[in-house]
Formats: structure tokens, sequence, C-alpha cells
């Protein structure tokens, strides 16, 4: 199995978020990958590769234009007029009645994010357009022929819209990735399995009926998104049943999980895919310290045996996960469980 990782990563280091009314240290952070990148090398899943660079192209099939020239200048324009240079972070949000697109730099930030958890930093559009390449180089990795790659990509991606980011993420690596592997005119899925819903994926593709969105999470009602990933929530237009969320219970464990991706990978089985997408989160583990689900580290391989026995072509993309200590071993439980023969 090939991993596919950027040391850009490191370059989005803000020093803080902001988190029920407190400026915090960021749950998401460096060492994330770094510990995974240990566990892969120990666990000797196979050779880990830079990505390949694939130019602004592929993130305007998901992201809009504005969107992404905002965000390629957001820092320097915010420091140049006098915001705090440790990140971007607004005081004033865009929303529903009031959200004409004022673009002054340090305003800006406000009509294009949905929450203060994604601070922009210096280096911060630098990783998530490395992050991109990321994915994006691991779905090509599928085109060629390979059966399954990872793409680890930080920043994650699965809560930026085609116009909003939050929730740490920028760019939908993920997103990014199934449109350039639908692009062709071929049906794709994508699972996501973070513990938080995937708002910005379920929106980049809501009215598509070529992908098919599925997601297992945390129950809005209680948890993070909130204001999306309901039950209800079946895709639009054309896209009408081709979006299926799973809210969870809180301490759901690895046997109630199983069987709820049991379902989901039959509603995946049904819509006949070329390509699988797999959203990969580790924040549904016990021990998260922003989760309250009750998964073991056991879950994980069961989980990519599972995911494996679909057959598909596999693209993992790393989405959240912080209890840190655990997150190599339950990464790579997770790979090794998805490797073809194990
Ligand atoms: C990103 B990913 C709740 C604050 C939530 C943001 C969480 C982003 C998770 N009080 N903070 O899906 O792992
Ligand atoms: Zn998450």
């Amino acid at each position: 199995m090939i991993t596919v990782v950027s040391p850009k990563h490191a370059l989005h280091n803000p020093p803080h978020e902001f988190y029920d009314g407190r400026l915090i240290p960021p749950y998401e952070s460096p060492a994330r990958v770094d510990m995974i990148v240990a566990a892969i090398e120990r666990a000797g899943l196979g050779p880990l590769l830079p990505p390949r660079e694939f130019g602004v192209a592929p993130l305007h099939a998901v992201h809009e234009s504005a969107y992404l020239e905002y965000l390629e200048s957001a820092y320097e324009r915010w420091v140049a007029a006098g915001g705090n240079p440790a990140a971007v972070l607004p005081s004033t949000l865009a929303v529903r009645w009031m959200s004409q697109p004022c673009l002054h730099p340090l305003v800006a930030p406000g009509y294009y994010c949905f929450d203060l958890s994604a601070p922009i930093a210096a280096g911060t559009y630098q990783a998530a357009r490395a992050s991109a390449d990321t994915a994006l180089t691991g779905a090509a990795l599928l085109l060629e022929g390979q059966p399954l790659a990872y793409a680890l990509c930080r920043p994650p991606g699965h809560h930026a819209g085609t116009d909003l980011y939050g929730g740490y993420c920028y760019l939908n690596n993920a997103a990014i990735a199934a449109a350039y592997l639908a692009a062709p005119g071929e049906r794709v899925a994508i699972l996501d399995i973070d513990f938080h819903h995937g708002n910005g994926t379920q929106q980049i593709f809501y009215q598509r009926a070529d992908v098919l969105f599925v997601s297992i999470h945390a129950d809005p009602a209680r948890e993070y998104p909130y204001f999306s990933g309901y039950a209800g929530e079946r895709g639009a237009g054309a896209g009408l049943g081709y979006t299926l969320n799973f809210p969870l219970e809180a301490r759901v464990d690895d046997v109630r999980y199983l069987a709820v991706l049991d379902r989901a990978l039959a509603a995946i089985a049904e819509h006949a895919p070329r390509f699988l997408v797999l959203s990969a989160g580790f924040d549904t583990y016990g021990g998260d310290p922003i989760g309250d689900l009750a998964l073991t580290s056991a879950a994980y391989p069961a989980i990519g045996r599972r995911v494996a026995a679909l057959g598909l072509p596999t693209l993992v993309v790393q989405e959240g996960g912080y209890a840190v200590e655990a997150l190599g071993e339950n990464a790579a439980g997770l790979l090794r469980g998805l490797a073809p023969g194990a």
C-alpha cells in the first residue's frame, strides 16, 4: 500500500483555536501526522511518497473561484490591514440575512468561514494546497491501477464547502479527489467515518447523482457541526437519495458501530461505484478528547476488513483524530484491515 504525505503539512501551525468562548491550543496539530507516519513505518505498511503538483484546476472543480482567491491572499491581506499576525480569525460572521459579500480584509474571513476553529496562519494556504495535492496524488494512483492508497492529508478537509471553511478544514481534500475520480463519467462513493459529520463534502455533492455521499457520525443534535448531518438530509434535485446520513448516539461501541457500518456499506454496494473515497477520522476512538463514542483500537482493522470486502479501488483520505498517542496505532490498524491479504 502506498502512503502519500507532504512535509508541508507542518507549515500549518496556528497558535490557537477558539472553543466554547476560549482561545486554546489547537487539537489539530502537526504531531498527528508524525504519529501516523511512525506507526506506518513500524508496521511496515509500504512506501511513503511525496505528492505530485496538480495546480489549481482540480480545486476549481469543487470550490468557487472567489473563495480560492480569498484563501490564497487572506493571511497577507489581514496582516497588512492590521489584523493579529498570529492568525486570521474574524469577529463578525455573515449569517442568513446578513450575508452581503463585504470583502474588507479584516471582514472577508467572516464571509468565508462558518466557525472560529480554523485560523489561517502564515503557512496555512501552502499546507492546504499540499494536502489537496496529497489527496489528488492518491486519486491518480487509483486511476493508474493501484487498488489502495492512503492520502495522509493535513489540514483535513471534510468540513470545507464550495465557498466556506471551518472545523480545521480549508480545501476539501476528499471532495477534490472524488471529483477528480468522477470526472470521466464514473460513479464514485464517499464513505465518511470521521466522528463529525462531513458537512462540506455533503454540500459539495448534494445535487449530484454520480457521487454518493454516506456518512456515519455523532448525532449533530449534540455534537459539531450541529447544523448539518441529520438523517433527513438525503440530497436534492438529481442528487435526491445520493446523500445518506447515519447519526449515532453517544458511547457507541465496536459492535454497534460495525452494525451501522454494514448498513452504510450495503448502500454503497448498491450504488456500484467505480471508486471509493474513505474519509477516515479516528475521533470515534473512546479516548478521543473531543469525541464521545467508545470505539476501541480493535474496531479499526475490523472496519478496514469490512470496507475491503466491497472489492473497490479505495482512496483513504485522512480527516480527524485527536487522541495523539493512539492515533498511529488506530490509523495503521485501519490500513492493515484494508490492505489486500490482511
Ligand atoms: C474536525 B474533524 C465544539 C467545537 C468543535 C471543531 C471540531 C472540528 C473537527 N464545541 N470544534 O471533523 O475532525
Ligand atoms: Zn472529526
